[in-house]
């Protein structure tokens, strides 16, 4: 069949239940592709966080994604985007509480910040991100959406 890939992060906040996050990641059926784990400096996760430059939140999170580090995974499924944004729940871990129970942000996230992992929104962002934290690595060159899905 034919998989997507995605790109997700555990946050400095959920740091120290990575074992456990990566459990419920292997459990939910992705494959895990490229990991590692890495300290971004504020201009990398500024960098990272573009598309949010210039909002009331985007000085808080940059400091808070450079804090400390992080575990970066490139995942593999069938609809993985789609699916480890379902898994992981609305941004807000209060709102995640209310309507998605059991996702990973409200399991692990602890606020609007601080809500424990990523997820990329888009196939487009999920190209990018990937190429953003795996550019010294394996992944491929990409030339179409076609091109990009992996063949298992
Ligand atoms: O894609 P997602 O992570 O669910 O939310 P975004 O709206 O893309 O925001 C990225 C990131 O910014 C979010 O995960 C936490 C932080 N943030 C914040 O600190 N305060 C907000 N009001 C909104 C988002
Ligand atoms: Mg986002």
């Amino acid at each position: 069949i034919y998989v997507e890939r995605t790109l997700a992060i555990i946050k400095p906040d959920a740091m120290d239940k990575a074992n456990e996050i990566e459990d419920i990641i292997l459990r939910n059926g992705f494959t895990v592709i490229q990991k590692r784990k890495v300290h971004l400096s504020p201009e990398q996760a500024s960098d990272f966080y573009v598309e949010h430059y210039g909002k009331m939140f985007f000085p808080s999170l940059v400091a808070y994604m450079s804090s400390a580090p992080i575990g970066v995974f490139v995942l593999a499924k069938e609809k993985a985007i789609k699916a480890w944004r379902e898994l992981i729940g609305p941004t807000n871990p209060f709102k995640a509480r209310e309507t998605h129970p059991g996702c990973l942000r409200d399991t692990y996230g602890k606020d609007q910040t601080r809500n424990a992992v990523h997820g990329s929104e888009s196939f487009l962002s999920a190209e990018r991100e990937i190429r953003f934290m795996f550019h010294d690595s394996i992944v491929e060159p990409i030339a179409t959406e076609q091109a990009v899905k992996i063949y298992l």
